[in-house]
C-alpha cells in the first residue's frame, strides 16, 4: 500500500481497488486507449477521474447567470445527454466523479468586485432572481442541474473562480486519490471548461476533453476553444468524445 505524504492517506492503484471493492464494483477496469486527437490516448482508469464542470440551473436554465449575461441558455442543453452516458458508465466502473459549481458565500466575500461590477447584466453577482440569489452558494440557481445531480458519495468542489483550481481543495483531492487524467467534460467550452484544462495542464494531469460533453452559447468560441486545446501536439490536452470513452470502457471489461 502506498500512502500519500501530504494527508496520509492511502493512494493510486490499491486504494482505487479498494474503493471500487467497498462500492460494489464488479468488473475493476485497468488500461484503456480513448480515440480521440490528435492522437489517441492510453488512461490508466484507476488514476483517471471525470469532472464535471459547472452543469449549474444558473448557466442552464432561464433566469440564472448565463440569462442575465444575455446569453441563449438553451444552447448548453446539448451536452447534458452525452455527460449523462459517460456519468453513468463511471459510475458503474467506481471511476472518482467530481462535479463543481461556480459561485459565491452569500456576503459576497469571495466575489472580486471587478466579477460583480463587469458588464451590464441585466441581474447582478448577488441579486435576486426567479431561482434565488445569482450565482450564491445554497442558492436553487447555483445548484446542479436534476439530469446530473452528484450521487451522496461524489466529490463537489464549489469555486470562486472560472478555473476549478482557483481557491480550491481540487488538487490536494486528486492527488489524494493518485489521479493523473482527466476526463473533463461541461459549460461553457472556452470559459470554466478551458480556464480548468490549462491549469490542469500546467499542474501536471493529462486532460481528455469530451466535445459533445461541452457546451458555449457560442457555437464558434465550442469550436476553437476544442481546437486550442488539442492544437500543437495537445498543448493542453486530447479532444475526445463520450462514445469514445465509453467504447474505451467496454473494450476494456470485455477483454478483462
Ligand atoms: N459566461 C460563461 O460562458 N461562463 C461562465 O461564466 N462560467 C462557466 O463557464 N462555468
Amino acid at each position: 500500500m502506498q500512502w500519500h505524504a501530504a494527508c496520509l492517506i492511502p493512494c493510486s492503484k490499491e486504494f482505487w481497488l479498494e474503493r471500487a471493492k467497498r462500492m460494489a464494483v464488479s468488473t475493476p477496469l485497468s488500461k484503456g486507449i480513448v480515440a480521440a486527437e490528435p492522437q489517441p490516448v492510453e488512461l490508466d482508469w484507476s488514476a483517471t477521474a471525470l469532472i464535471i464542470i459547472d452543469m449549474q440551473r444558473d448557466f442552464l436554465e432561464p433566469g440564472g447567470f448565463g440569462e442575465t449575461l444575455g446569453n441563449d441558455v438553451s444552447r448548453l442543453a446539448v451536452a447534458v445527454k452525452p455527460i449523462s452516458s459517460v456519468l453513468k458508465a463511471a459510475r458503474a466502473s467506481g471511476m472518482l466523479v467530481i462535479h463543481t459549481r461556480e459561485g459565491h458565500l452569500p456576503d459576497l466575500s469571495d466575489a472580486p468586485r471587478a466579477k460583480v461590477e463587469r458588464g451590464a447584466p441585466s441581474l447582478r453577482i448577488g441579486d435576486r432572481g426567479p431561482m434565488g440569489r445569482i450565482l450564491i452558494r445554497g442558492e436553487a440557481g447555483h445548484d446542479i442541474i436534476p439530469e446530473l445531480y452528484p450521487r451522496d458519495d461524489e466529490i463537489v468542489i464549489d469555486k470562486p473562480g472560472k478555473g476549478a483550481f482557483y481557491a480550491t481543495a481540487l488538487d490536494a483531492t486528486l492527488k489524494r486519490y493518485g489521479i493523473e487524467n482527466l476526463l473533463v467534460c461541461g459549460v461553457t467550452t472556452e470559459v470554466c471548461v478551458n480556464t480548468t484544462v490549462r491549469e490542469a495542464n500546467d499542474r501536471g494531469y493529462r486532460c481528455v476533453v469530451l466535445a459533445d460533453g461541452c457546451a458555449s452559447y457560442f457555437p464558434e468560441f465550442h469550436d476553437m476553444g476544442l481546437k486550442m486545446i488539442k492544437a500543437q501536439g495537445a498543448i493542453f490536452g486530447w479532444v475526445s468524445d463520450c462514445a469514445a470513452v465509453l467504447q474505451a470502457m467496454a473494450s476494456e471489461i470485455s477483454s478483462a
